[in-house]
C-alpha cells in the first residue's frame, strides 16, 4: 500500500492550511522531514524541512496518529502549516520527497471506507458537508454521518434477512400444511418491508432538491423587475439592471439559500416576440430553463393588470409551480395591492428596491419546493441522491416480485431468489457489496485531500 499525502485545506491565501499523510512509511516520513519521532496522536510545533535539500520549510503543527485509531484506519500525519499559495505546497514537495506519493481526489475517504471507518452513505455524506450551502442540506447531511440514513436501510436489510429465515422454515417443511411459521406471516413481513422502503423512497426528490436546489426560474415580460428581483434575492448585485425592456439577453444562474434552503436561481430574458437574434437565442434559453423548472416566479408589475400575453404564458406552463410575483410594491400606494384572481395562487408583493415582501416570497418558495421536508420531523433520513433512489427501486421491485412469486404459488426456492436480490440491493446501498466501478463513481466528486 502507497503512502499517500495531499493538501487537504484549499488553495489560497490563508492562515495555515492542513497537509495530511497516510499510509505505512509516515513514521519513516516523520523521521525524515522532522528528525525525530512524534508522540501519538499529541500535536506538537517542529520544524519541517526538505529530506534532500536539507532546508527548513516552515515551523508546523504536527500530529501522529498510529493505525487504526485515524481517520483512515492507516498511519496519518496531520500537519497544520503556514497557508498562501506556496508554504502548503513546499511542506507538501518535503512529504513526497520524503516518501509519498500525490494523493487522488477521494483517496484518504476511499481508505477510511475501505477499512471500515464508514459506510458509503457516510462518505457521501462527507461530500454534501463539504458541498453544502444551506443549513437544510448541511443539517441533513451531518444526519447522515451519523448514520441516520444508514441505520434505516440497515434495518431494512436485516428485515429481509429475517424474511428469507422465516422462509426457509417453510421450505424445510414442505409437507406440513401450516408449517412452524405461517405463510402469512411471512407475507406480512415482507409487506412491511415494502411499505417501509416507500416511505424512504418519498423523501427522494426533496432530498435530491435539497443537494442540488430546487430549480426557479424568474420570468416575466421585459422591464418587469426581474434582475432586480435576481439580485436582491442573491443579495448581492450579480446582474445588471436598467430602465430599458430587453437589458437581459442570456440565463444568468446563481445557487442561493433562502430560509435555509437551498435554490438555483436563474434570471431570464424578457417573454416577448424579440427582434433581434441576440434576444431570440435569449427567450429561446428562458423557455428550455421553464421546461425543466421546479419554480416558475412569474413578474407582473404591481398596479397593472395582467395581459392576454401574460395569461397565455401562465396557462402554457408544463412544469414548474408559479408563484405570481406583483413587482415594484413600493410604487404603489399599500391599499392598491390586490391580488389578480385571474392569475391564480399563489401571489406575492415584493420589490427590490425597499425589500418589502421579500421575506414572505422566500417562505412561500421554501413551502412549495420543501413542504414534505417541512413536515419530517427533523431526524428523519431523507434519500438524497439517485444512487439511493436507485438501489431502493430496485430493492422494492424485488420484494413486490417475491410477494407475487408467493401468490403464485412458484416454489418457495424461487421466490427466494428476489428476497436474496432485494437484499443485495441494500448492501450496495451501504456499500457492504462495493464493486471497483461503484466506488470509482462515488470518490471521483471528491476533491483532492479529502
Ligand atoms: N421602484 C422600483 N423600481 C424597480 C423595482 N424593480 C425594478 N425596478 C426598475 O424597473 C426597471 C427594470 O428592471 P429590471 O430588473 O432590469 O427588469 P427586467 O425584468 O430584468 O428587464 P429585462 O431584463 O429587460 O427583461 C429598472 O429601471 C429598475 O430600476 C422595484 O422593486 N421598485
Ligand atoms: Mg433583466
Amino acid at each position: 500500500m502507497d503512502t499517500i499525502a495531499a493538501i487537504s485545506t484549499a488553495p489560497g491565501r490563508s492562515a495555515i492550511a492542513v497537509v495530511r499523510a497516510s499510509g505505512p512509511k509516515v513514521t519513516e516520513i516523520i523521521s525524515r522531514t522532522m528528525g525525530r519521532p512524534l508522540p501519538e496522536r499529541r500535536p506538537l510545533l517542529r520544524w519541517l524541512s526538505h529530506p534532500q535539500a536539507d532546508e527548513r520549510v516552515d515551523r508546523v503543527l504536527a500530529t501522529y496518529f498510529p493505525a487504526p485509531q485515524s481517520y483512515t484506519g492507516e498511519d496519518v500525519l496531520e500537519l497544520s502549516c503556514h497557508g498562501g499559495p506556496l508554504a502548503p505546497q513546499l511542506v507538501l514537495d518535503a512529504l513526497l520527497a520524503a516518501g509519498a506519493r500525490q494523493a487522488e481526489p477521494g483517496e484518504f475517504t476511499r481508505r477510511a471506507f475501505l477499512n471500515g471507518k464508514l459506510d458509503l452513505l457516510q462518505a457521501e455524506a462527507i461530500l454534501d458537508l463539504v458541498d453544502g450551502r444551506s443549513r437544510a442540506q448541511h443539517r441533513a447531511a451531518v444526519h447522515q454521518l451519523e448514520r441516520g440514513l444508514s441505520k434505516r436501510i440497515e434495518e431494512l436489510r436485516e428485515a429481509v434477512v429475517r424474511c428469507e429465515a422465516l422462509l426457509v422454515y417453510d421450505i424445510d417443511f414442505p409437507e406440513e400444511d401450516d408449517g412452524p411459521v405461517p405463510g402469512r406471516e411471512i407475507d406480512q413481513a415482507a409487506s412491511e418491508v415494502l411499505s417501509r422502503i416507500e416511505r424512504l423512497l418519498e423523501t427522494a426528490a426533496e432530498g435530491e432538491l435539497l443537494r442540488e436546489g430546487a430549480l426557479t426560474v424568474i420570468a416575466g415580460r421585459p422591464n418587469a423587475g426581474k434582475s432586480s428581483l435576481f439580485n436582491a434575492l442573491c443579495g448581492v448585485e450579480r446582474v445588471i439592471v436598467t430602465d430599458e425592456p430587453g437589458t437581459t439577453r442570456d440565463a444568468v444562474e446563481a445557487l442561493v439559500s433562502l430560509g435555509g434552503y437551498p435554490f438555483r436561481l436563474v434570471d431570464t430574458a424578457g417573454l416577448h416576440e424579440a427582434a433581434g437574434k441576440v434576444e431570440r437565442r435569449g427567450v429561446e434559453v428562458a423557455r428550455r430553463y421553464l421546461a425543466g423548472a421546479d419554480i416558475v416566479l412569474f413578474c407582473v408589475e404591481a398596479g397593472r393588470g395582467p395581459s392576454d400575453a401574460e395569461l397565455d404564458f401562465l396557462a402554457g406552463l408544463e412544469g414548474g409551480v408559479p408563484i405570481v410575483v406583483h413587482t415594484k410594491s413600493d410604487l404603489v400606494e399599500p391599499d392598491q395591492r390586490h391580488y389578480a384572481p385571474e392569475l391564480g395562487e399563489p401571489q406575492a408583493f415584493a420589490s427590490a428596491v425597499t425589500g418589502d415582501g421579500l421575506r414572505e416570497l422566500s417562505d412561500r418558495l421554501v413551502e412549495v419546493a420543501f413542504s414534505g421536508s417541512l413536515a419530517l420531523e427533523a431526524e428523519a433520513p431523507l434519500v438524497t441522491r439517485e444512487r439511493h433512489a436507485r438501489e431502493l427501486r430496485r430493492a422494492r421491485g424485488e420484494v413486490e416480485a417475491f410477494l407475487a412469486a408467493r401468490s403464485s404459488a412458484l416454489a418457495p426456492e424461487v421466490a427466494a431468489t428476489h428476497l436474496r436480490a432485494a437484499a443485495h440491493a441494500l448492501e450496495e446501498l451501504l456499500g457492504v457489496i462495493a464493486p471497483d466501478d461503484l466506488l470509482a463513481h462515488v470518490f471521483a466528486e471528491f476533491c483532492i485531500g479529502k
